[in-house]
């Protein structure tokens, strides 16, 4: 068993995945995946938008959706994530200090789930505790974007052929037509034939 295995079962919950589908183009893309644990006493992290390394002008459609996933309780002073309503739509312009007085937590039992758009300003708030807040996050992108994360290097062929269709799709075993994404002029998922 990898490291990450166990995670497998966040990044494909059919919820997430339901949602996904809603947002992205077929054969999107698992940008990035990762623990965060905001530890006691750390500052307020500083609010921006996951998908703005995509130099495209805004306003503009999201390129790429987040999930967080709550494993520690999300409370108003142990960190819990602040996102900024609306910001999704804004142009290219940096929060006012009036816009992020607007900025709300999103307060989490564990076990649940923060969806935001890519565009959507947000950030880690301020541990005022003395207990850490962890968080499982992964990043979803369009599948003509690059991904943040190059897992189709960081993931092995035979752990690729071990993993489920979906996840197979989702770490870049698809092609976004009309070809994508291609290996050798073939569909990538022939690699994986090849390895079995
Ligand atoms: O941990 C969080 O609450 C948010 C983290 C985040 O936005 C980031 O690391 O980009």
């Amino acid at each position: 068993m990898d490291e990450t295995d166990v995670l497998d079962q966040i990044v494909e919950h059919p919820l997430v995945l339901a949602v996904m589908d809603r947002l992205l183009k077929p054969n999107y893309l698992l940008s990035q995946l990762q623990v965060i644990d905001i530890g006691p006493g750390e500052q307020a992290q500083h609010l921006h938008p996951d998908d703005g390394f995509y130099p495209n002008p805004r306003p503009r459609s999201a390129l790429s959706v987040a999930i967080i996933v709550a494993v520690d309780a999300f409370t108003a002073d142990n960190g819990a994530t602040v996102v900024i309503p609306n910001s999704h739509r804004w142009d290219d312009h940096l929060p006012t200090p009036a816009e992020t007085a607007t900025a709300i937590e999103a307060q989490m039992t564990p076990g649940s789930i923060l969806f935001f758009l890519g565009t959507a300003w947000h950030g880690g708030g301020a541990n005022q505790t003395n207990r850490s807040r962890m968080c499982v996050t992964a990043q979803y992108c369009q599948p003509w974007c690059r991904t943040q994360e190059n897992f189709s290097l960081s993931v092995s062929i035979p752990r690729a052929a071990r993993s489920s269709d979906n996840m197979q799709r989702l770490l870049g075993y698809s092609i976004h037509p009309p070809f994508m994404g291609f290996v050798n002029g073939m569909h990538p998922k022939r690699l994986l034939d090849i390895t079995e």
